[in-house]
């Protein structure tokens, strides 16, 4: 089995396949340190902690995560709280930052005798649908190298060789821009709040998301076309010159009302990242040999803390499919992948669907705007007032 990416998809399933005895090799394109310190997620479901409980993945997030159970929406209608662990399913979120996970996930894996080729590209994978497929992929010196093997999974994010390598019309690609754009912040500071914070302002959407006690990560949204790194003479404000810390906290001040209801702790931001709010599947999932895991599969937008969950989930049910057809040469389960991990996956994707037009106003003054906003404004009050609301949101937050 080759497995491109050492993500949380990839990591997640070459852990399982190596403790039940299933040769595996991970290439990857990064290096060690690279991957380990990528700050993306935080959010962990109740579930993914049960996947990685299941398989002795979940010591370091035992130890050092902590758990999450409230969010707090402020509208300009004044603010609101809901302790989700009360509603819906009754379960928190674990919080623990994904390169902290993807540090344990490797450390496991290597202890078990997993092997992984850092620096190493996939370049495409060929022959996916005759018996001898293989991986075209570059050494850390550039020299090409091919790997064969029975499966090839695909846990190389949404730009990466698996997908790449699906032939004209192998799979359908379901792709909505949603036409909102964050800028997404790692900030060097305690958070502010004991709760997801989420706000909505005229001039746009904030987010406050607790990722340790000593850093937080804030989204902003901002204007369309911004750009995290613009091109040598691009206007500055639509780069990252246009974002100063300075601006970055007033903005933040403004759109989380701090002047109500207390200030933020400020601190150097250390990332921004520009997230474009996206929706993209791919269907089916498998394409002869190759499986599509994690963002390789489907790009979800970070409204509802979706992606790193459904990878672990995906590459669980993979692993057991895999494992069924290796020893028992059973392959119902490797045949059905595609749709059970489907079925996931489109839940996951009308519930974020649902938070984005929940948090965001649409753009414009005309009638049909207007509208739109009405409808946002009765969503939000909903939410506020009806119990059976807010278990369902509960429900679908939490899970995946
Ligand atoms: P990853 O984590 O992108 O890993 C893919 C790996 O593949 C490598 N790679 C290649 N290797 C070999 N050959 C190639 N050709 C390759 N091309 C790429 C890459 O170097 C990398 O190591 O994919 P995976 O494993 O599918 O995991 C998906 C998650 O990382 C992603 O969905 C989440 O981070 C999304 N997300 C969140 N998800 C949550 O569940 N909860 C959250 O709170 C949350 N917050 C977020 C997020 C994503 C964000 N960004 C940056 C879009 C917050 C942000 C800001």
């Amino acid at each position: 089995m080759v497995i491109l990416g050492a993500g949380p998809a990839g990591l997640v399933l070459g852990n399982v396949l190596v403790d039940n005895g299933i040769d595996c090799v991970i290439l990857e394109r990064a290096d060690r340190a690279h991957v380990q310190t990528r700050a993306r997620a935080g959010f962990l479901a109740a579930n993914t902690v049960r996947v990685l409980e299941r398989h002795g993945l979940a010591d370091g997030l035992r130890r050092h995560g902590h758990e999450h159970s409230v969010c707090e929406f402020r509208t300009e209608d004044g603010r609101f709280r809901l302790d989700y662990s009360g509603l819906g399913t009754g379960e928190p979120h674990t919080v623990y930052p994904q390169q902290h996970l993807v540090t344990d996930l490797l450390a496991h894996y290597l202890d078990a005798g997993g092997r992984i080729r850092f620096g190493t590209e996939a370049v495409a994978v060929h022959d996916a649908d005759t018996p001898r497929p293989s991986v075209l992929a570059r050494e850390p010196d550039g020299r090409p190298v091919t790997w064969q093997a029975r499966y090839v999974a695909g846990c190389d994010g949404r730009h990466g060789a698996a997908r790449r390598s699906l032939p004209p019309g192998a799979a359908h690609r379901h792709h909505r821009d949603h036409g909102v754009t964050w800028l997404g912040l790692l900030a060097e500071a305690p958070p502010s709040l004991d709760a997801v914070g989420y706000a909505l302002h005229d001039r746009g959407f904030a987010g406050h998301m607790a990722r340790t006690s000593e850093t937080t990560r804030y989204y902003l949204q901002c204007g369309p076309g911004t750009t995290a790194d613009p091109s040598p003479g691009e206007s500055p404000a639509t780069g990252p010159a246009a974002w100063p810390d300075e601006r970055i906290w007033d903005e933040l001040a403004l759109r989380m009302r701090a002047a109500d209801y207390g200030p933020l702790r400020r601190g150097r931001i250390l990332q921004r990242t520009v997230v474009d709010l996206e929706s993209d599947v791919l269907e089916p999932l498998r394409h002869g040999a190759l499986f599509l895991v994690g963002d390789a599969a489907s790009l979800i937008s970070p409204s509802a803390a979706k992606g790193a969950n459904l990878a672990v989930l995906e590459a669980e049910i993979l692993a057991h499919a895999l494992i069924e057809d290796v020893k028992n040469a059973d392959s119902a389960a490797l045949d059905g992948y595609s749709a059970r991990c489907l079925a996931y996956i489109w839940r996951a994707q009308e519930f974020s669907h649902w938070m984005i037009r929940l948090l965001h106003a649409a753009p414009g003054s005309d009638d049909a705007a207007l509208f739109e906003n009405r409808l946002r404004r009765a969503r939000m009050d909903a939410l506020r007032t009806s119990r059976t609301r807010q278990d369902w949101f509960a429900e679908n937050y939490v899970g995946v």
